[in-house]
């Protein structure tokens, strides 16, 4: 299937698109924001299975920040979707920068949520940060490696999903689990786009991925990370209970021992986190 050029904007029962809904200010403002944080490349959480029969960690296929709760990798947020206890590490409040474009967002946020869903805001959010890692080959020549995908998944949050896009264009395929080889909707999202999905088809029924970032012109794109080339940042909002999010202390030893190195890498740069850590 031919994906949509992302040009148009959609509105069809349970997904939204809306072209340039971020305005030019504030994609600046996002990506000097983005910018400033330093985002992790976690490992996924390997289950005692997958440990005995010789796995290792497997690295995500981004760096990521999540604002308002970490919900870290190793403890099982990707593998797990439906366990809640010690899942989110309370983090970084969103800043009003992301909240205003949320709030102006409400009207059509209102559309996808249900009678009991009305009026909730996202409280949680994690940042897609999407490139290419800068490595050397043995004659000492940069070989940049694509690493902008992410794959196919669901987002086990109630509620709908609503996500920002900045910088490149983003092949963006929603599947069905029985046929992952053939996207069931695809579309290219551009540049200060936003996106709401919710409902029994696109959220509960189909997964979503992406497939690929286009290459081209990236210097208006932050330096995140030493030898990585961001070509794009996408956030997903997601509204988690609060009674889920708890700080860091409140966790069990074991929990708290396997996102130490995590927190004092984000510690480094984080005012929260180095509180955290105290
Ligand atoms: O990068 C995107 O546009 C999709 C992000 C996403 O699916 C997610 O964060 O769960």
């Amino acid at each position: 299937m031919k994906p949509l050029p992302g040009i148009d904007g959609i509105d069809v029962p349970g997904f939204s698109y809306l072209p340039g809904f971020i305005t030019p200010g504030e994609g600046e403002a996002l990506l000097r924001y983005f910018g400033s944080l330093k985002p992790l490349w976690e490992s996924r959480h390997v289950g005692e299975k997958s440990l005995r029969q010789g796995q290792g960690t497997r690295r995500l296929t981004r760096p990521v920040y999540w604002l308002g709760a970490w919900q870290f990798a190793c403890l099982g947020y990707y593998s797990l979707p439906h366990h809640q206890h010690e899942k989110c590490v309370r983090a970084e409040p969103l800043p009003e920068l992301m909240t205003n474009i949320v709030r102006r967002l409400a009207p059509k946020l209102a559309e996808h949520q249900t009678a009991t869903e009305q009026g909730q805001t996202p409280n949680t959010c994690l940042i897609n940060y999407y490139g290419s890692e800068l490595t050397r080959d043995s004659t000492g020549r940069v070989q940049p490696r694509d690493y902008a995908r992410l794959r196919m998944h669901r987002d086990a949050e109630p509620g709908p999903v609503v996500m920002f896009s900045l910088g490149r264009p983003a092949l963006f395929e929603f599947v069905d689990g029985a046929t992952p080889e053939q996207a069931a909707h695809a579309l290219w999202l551009q540049d200060r786009s936003v996106v709401i999905f919710s409902g029994a088809h696109f959220k509960d029924h189909l997964y979503h991925r992406v497939t690929r970032v286009l290459h081209g012109d990236t210097s208006m794109m932050p330096s995140v990370l030493e030898g990585f080339r961001l070509m794009r940042v996408s956030v997903s909002f997601r509204t988690v209970p609060e009674a889920h999010i708890k700080p860091l202390r409140e966790f069990s030893q074991e929990a708290q021992a396997k996102v130490r190195g995590y927190v004092e890498q984000l510690a480094s740069s984080s005012e929260h986190f180095r509180a955290e850590l105290e």
